[in-house]
């Protein structure tokens, strides 16, 4: 038996683990850790599971390639030697554009996935790279692009010291958050009413963090941006604006705050006009107060504007960038994300829909057209590292036909699932406990500041390949140096390129070094390790990563503090409250107000024992109230005369659901959780209770404009009433999600 910690690589909210293991390598227990001073011993039943995941029989052991469609176990090296072949005859024969690559939301969370997602970016010199950040936070990118000059540049509320926090289209109480990473965010919330301060909800559903708040309002699903503005607009017109930070563009606010009354929107949002006004009035009058938005207030068709408006009212209420207010988090390593030159969107557009570039990347809801359709530049071959499309993209159906038209695909990814059966190759990486982990991203917007590294605690087995190592040989196949190069190479060119510029910059711990004295101070045992002892070095609080070994339960760098002139990179210098392309969306969200909406709309929902797509094959996790069902009011059952099934129908397609009535979802709102749909997969367990994919319902031809991220809340559906007359029909009816 033996006793050792780690972070819990799952989800945001970056938990410090104990595990016990026992000589075989076999998990015993999986608790919070208590000496992780950040948080402290929490633990939700995901992270309890880590052991089960970790072991899990269907993950994959060995590269797959298929052949005239059968899987066959192969060496690493036929594997990549498959790869350099099918994207080499695709690049020589249609160009570099014709390959795609798809990062899927483990590479916001594996080091591998920080590490080498640039370079193979640019390495495959494509324009038709994608993430999920267009199926999630592209909405939040640009508004802080826009507003800050710096599109990673994202405030967090400052959870622990805020006296009034206002949540909109968020349930940290099941998701633990997002862009705000908070272990033990409920526990968050219910210090913070404890302290005196106050929680207000805004969601369609009366949801588990709804239910710890003094306030519950329903909100029309989509129609958060006119909530909001119309809050901007009873600050500016009751004079309650006390902004604390420069700004630019004031009156061009008010005058698009002026078409936004509480009584002009409150028909459309469906919140009472003066339940508007007080909120306005309680959140200039709060000590301190935070808006914190996310999914529900992003993957939407006014997403950017919902993100806009929402630090729009943190700045107007003086709550921006101080202590209790939205804050920026101060990571322990170097911002490699400053950007030379004030953000914009279209560096390049799509080649299909002529929708924009964002901080490199194309919208996912046009990867399909890209596929599909013919012409130079038509995408042929796909590299997609962590993803499972078929359930996470917007017409999700679409794109699994769209796959299975492709020239080549490989994917790294533990699973033969929805997605990856398409691949050509499949390349596994190891098991998690085999893995280092260092939260790159996350840790840039945690509530507190904070650092952790967890050094891999099981070994990589004989001939068994990292995930950086599997990176790195894809690299290095797409910059055409073929399928045996040794990864080690391009880790030192890397580490070499950033300790070039580091000896440059004055003050810098290497600075007058020469490289290869630099690079021999560093420690660390792959390619991540190295770049982090770098990044940690260069970083503000002069760490390392010996520092980060030496303590294993992490290190509390303290509360945020004020730090917005670091982080601006306006041509202004200063905030900039109506940015052009930001204000545009007050002309769109305009001419909606004359619109009637939808007699139903679809909403999603996160479950506390669901991870997006792929934690269905745990047992453990599965079960219980884990299941895919459709929430609706009970009165709209009555209503509509439906029973223990409904048929839901959207403009893209057509799904079988068993019904969840259920009295905390607003009359004329039903929400399905997505990730479900288990079909062709080898996941045995997540397949027996495959549920329906979410996104055969979603329509990838709507998308929030400025971001042109993915719409999956406010999809307007049809509920029709059904009489089965066997189990089979359902299976006729819904061929796109039918299990295997
Ligand atoms: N309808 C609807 N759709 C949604 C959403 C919604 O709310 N509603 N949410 C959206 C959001 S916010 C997101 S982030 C996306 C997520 O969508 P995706 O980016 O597709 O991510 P996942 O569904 O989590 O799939 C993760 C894949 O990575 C694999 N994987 C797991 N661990 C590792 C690892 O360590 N390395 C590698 N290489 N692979 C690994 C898994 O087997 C799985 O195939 O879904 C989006 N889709
Ligand atoms: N357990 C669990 N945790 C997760 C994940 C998971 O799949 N499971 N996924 C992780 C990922 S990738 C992400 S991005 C985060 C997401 O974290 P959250 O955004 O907290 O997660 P959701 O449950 O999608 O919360 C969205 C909420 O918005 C509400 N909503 C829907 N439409 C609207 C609307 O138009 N307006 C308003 N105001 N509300 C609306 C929904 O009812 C829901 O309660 O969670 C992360 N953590
Ligand atoms: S809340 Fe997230 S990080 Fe914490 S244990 Fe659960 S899955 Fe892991
Ligand atoms: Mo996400």
């Amino acid at each position: 038996m033996r006793t050792v910690h780690r972070t819990c690589p799952l989800c945001d909210a970056v938990c410090g683990l104990r595990l016990t293991l026992d000589d075989t390598g076999h998990v015993t227990s999986v608790k919070g850790d208590p000496d992780d001073p950040f948080s402290k011993g929490f633990i939700c039943p995901k992270g309890a599971s880590l052991g089960r995941l970790d072991e899990d029989p269907d993950r994959l052991r060995a590269p797959l390639v298929r052949k005239n469609g059968e899987w066959h176990e192969v060496s690493w090296d036929e594997a990549f030697q498959t790869v350099d072949q099918g994207l080499k005859s695709v690049i020589d024969a249609h160009g570099r554009d014709a390959v795609a690559a798809y990062f899927g939301n483990p590479t916001f969370h594996t080091m591998a996935g920080f590490m080498y997602r640039m370079p193979l970016s640019q390495s495959l010199g494509t324009r038709n790279i994608f993430s999920a950040s267009t199926i999630d936070q592209m909405p939040k990118h640009v508004a802080c692009g826009y507003m800050f000059g710096n599109p990673m540049a994202i405030p967090v509320p400052d959870l622990d010291r805020t006296d009034y926090l206002l949540v909109i289209g968020a349930n940290p109480a099941e998701s633990n958050g997002s862009l705000c990473a908070a272990p033990d965010f409920p526990g968050r919330l219910k210090a913070l009413r404890k302290r005196g301060g106050k929680l207000v909800v805004v969601d369609p559903r009366r949801t588990r963090t709804a239910d710890l708040a003094d306030e519950h309002l329903f909100v029309r699903p989509g129609t958060d941006a006119f909530l909001l503005f119309g809050i901007v607009q009873t600050l500016l017109a009751e004079d309650l604006a006390t902004i604390g930070v420069e700004v630019e563009g004031l009156e061009d606010l008010r005058r698009l705050a002026e078409d936004f009354t509480p009584q002009i929107v409150s028909p459309v949002c469906g919140v009472p006009a003066e339940k508007i006004v007080r909120l306005a009035r309680e959140l200039a009058a709060a000590p301190t107060a935070a808006v914190y938005s996310r999914i529900g207030a992003s993957t939407v068709e006014f997403g950017t504007a919902a993100q806009w408006l929402g630090d729009v009212i943190n700045i107007l209420t003086g709550n921006f960038d101080r202590p209790g207010g939205a804050m920026f988090t101060k990571a322990a390593t170097l911002d490699v994300f400053r950007p030379s030159e004030p953000y914009s969107t279209g560096h390049w557009h799509s080649r299909v829909r002529g929708l924009p570039e964002s901080i490199g990347e194309l919208p996912v809801a046009t990867l399909a057209d890209e596929i599909e359709t013919p012409g130079e530049g038509q995408v042929r071959a796909l590299v997609s590292i962590a993803g499972n499309l078929v359930l996470s993209a917007p017409g999700g159906p679409r794109l699994d036909r769209a796959l299975a038209g492709l020239d080549f695909m490989v994917c790294v990814d533990p699973y033969l699932n929805e997605t990856t059966r398409h691949a050509n190759v499949i390349l596994p990486p190891p098991r998690i406990l085999q893995m280092p982990h260092y939260d790159f991203l996350l840790l840039t917007v945690t509530v507190r500041n904070y650092t952790r590294f967890s050094p891999p605690i099981l070994p990589l087995e004989p001939g068994q390949l990292s995930e950086a190592e599997i990176m790195a040989r894809l690299i290095l196949i797409v910059s055409g140096q073929g399928a045996d190069a040794d990864p080690a190479g391009l880790d030192e060119f890397i580490i070499g390129q950033m300790l070039t510029g580091a000896t440059q910059i004055p003050g810098s711990p290497f600075e007058g070094m020469d490289v290869a004295e630099a690079r021999a101070s560093l420690d660390g045992d792959s390619g991540p390790e190295l770049m982090l002892d770098t990044m940690l070095r260069l970083g503000p609080y002069g760490l390392s990563l010996a520092d980060l070994l030496a303590n294993p339960h992490g290190i509390d760098l303290g509360p945020h503090q004020p730090r917005l002139q670091e982080l601006l990179t306006t041509a202004s210098g200063r905030v900039e409250l109506a940015p052009p392309r930001l204000a545009e969306e007050a002309g769109r969200l305009r001419e909606r107000l004359a619109v009637p909406p939808p007699e139903t709309l679809l909403i999603g929902r996160r479950q506390l024992r669901s991870l997006n797509s792929w934690l269905h094959n745990v047992p453990t996790l599965t079960g219980g109230s884990n299941r895919c069902t459709l929430h609706i009011h009970p009165d709209d059952v009555t209503r509509l005369g439906l029973g223990e099934q409904v048929i839901v129908r959207s403009a893209n397609g057509e799904l079988v659901v068993p019904l969840e009535p259920n009295d905390a979802i607003m009359p004329g709102v039903v929400s399905l959780p997505h990730g479900w749909g288990h079909a062709r997969t080898r996941q045995l367990h997540a397949a027996e209770h495959a549920g329906v994919n979410a996104n055969a319902l979603t329509d990838e031809s709507v998308i929030d404009v400025p971001s042109g991220n993915a719409v999956f809340n406010g999809v307007p559906v049809t509920l029709i009433p059904i009489e089965l007359e066997s189990a089979d029909d359902t299976e006729l009816r819904v061929p796109s999600s039918a299990p295997a």
